[in-house]
């Protein structure tokens, strides 16, 4: 079954990006709980932030499930990616991410690369780059595997990346791992960005697709734009897709407001 999610960013560092809720844990689990939502993916600043028993008990408390935990932190406040020329850098990115690992499987949730993949340097070769971020997505990926989830790397659009930018070349990328434990995580606002179609892409990538990001093609929430949700939705489905569809927008016109109006599209598109 698909099953509803929404973001809550707990990185004292950033205060403005694509997440719906934010700062304060408890009174975000309680909204997101309040309006039926059945999971929360966590952006926080590293794997120790949050106590695991307290956690544990809020989860059963608003019975909510771990989605994913996101990794942006390494790079925000340490300045760590995967594909970093140093390799001291690389190897401290491997670490950050394979804390984040064991602490989202403590609840069954896999970690997102995103941002911590990095970028091809200006003066630096791409298959040199590429082969470090395949040297730790087979390091990561297994390393999830043994605490029994999965890791998801995400394509992100070319403003943000110059790895890979779309589901097929993402797909391509990890079809040459040894590890098949790597998932892709569809951003339906960098798809918007980046794909010729979206369904197609969907439909295309399914196989390899474990985790979705929900936001629509301004990245406010699902409604607030212009994607055509209809169809992308009817791929998603088609494609039997039945994992998690993660609310990582804007907190536009307010956190609540966003909440809301992704809770009521999901339910529109999904149930
Ligand atoms: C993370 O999930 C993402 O989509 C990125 O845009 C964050 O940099
Ligand atoms: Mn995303």
């Amino acid at each position: 079954m698909i099953k509803s999610c929404v973001t809550i960013a707990l990185v004292p560092q950033i205060t403005y990006g694509p997440w719906i809720f934010w700062n304060d844990l408890e009174s975000s689990m309680e909204k997101a709980s309040e309006l039926g939502f059945d999971a929360i993916e966590l952006f926080t600043p590293a794997s120790d932030t949050i106590d695991q028993s307290e956690l544990l008990a809020l989860l059963a408390k608003h019975k909510l499930e771990l989605a994913a935990v996101g990794t942006g932190a390494g790079k925000v406040i340490h300045g760590l990616t995967l594909t970093d020329p140093d390799p001291e850098i690389r190897k401290k990115a491997i670490s950050f991410i394979s804390d984040m690992i064991e602490f989202g499987a403590a609840f069954g949730a896999p970690a997102i690369i995103g941002s911590m993949q990095g970028n091809v340097l200006a003066g630096h070769d791409r298959e040199k780059t590429l082969s470090w971020l395949a040297e730790a997505l087979e390091i990561l990926g297994e390393k999830a595997k043994k605490v029994d989830t999965f890791l998801i790397y995400e394509p992100l659009n070319r403003y943000e990346t110059n790895l890979f930018n779309t589901l097929k070349t993402g797909s391509e990328f990890l079809e040459t791992l040894n590890t098949k434990n790597v998932k892709l995580l569809a951003d339906l606002f960098h798809m918007n960005i980046e794909e010729t179609d979206l369904e197609d892409s969907i439909i295309a990538a399914s196989q390899h697709i474990g985790h979705i990001h929900f936001a629509d093609s301004n990245r406010k929430a699902i409604g607030l734009g212009h994607t055509a949700m209809d169809s992308v939705a009817n791929a998603i489905k088609t494609s039997g897709y039945a994992g998690f569809i993660s609310a990582e927008a804007f907190p536009e016109p307010n956190s609540k407001e966003a909440a809301l109006q992704t809770i009521q599209s999901f339910n529109k598109y999904f149930r």
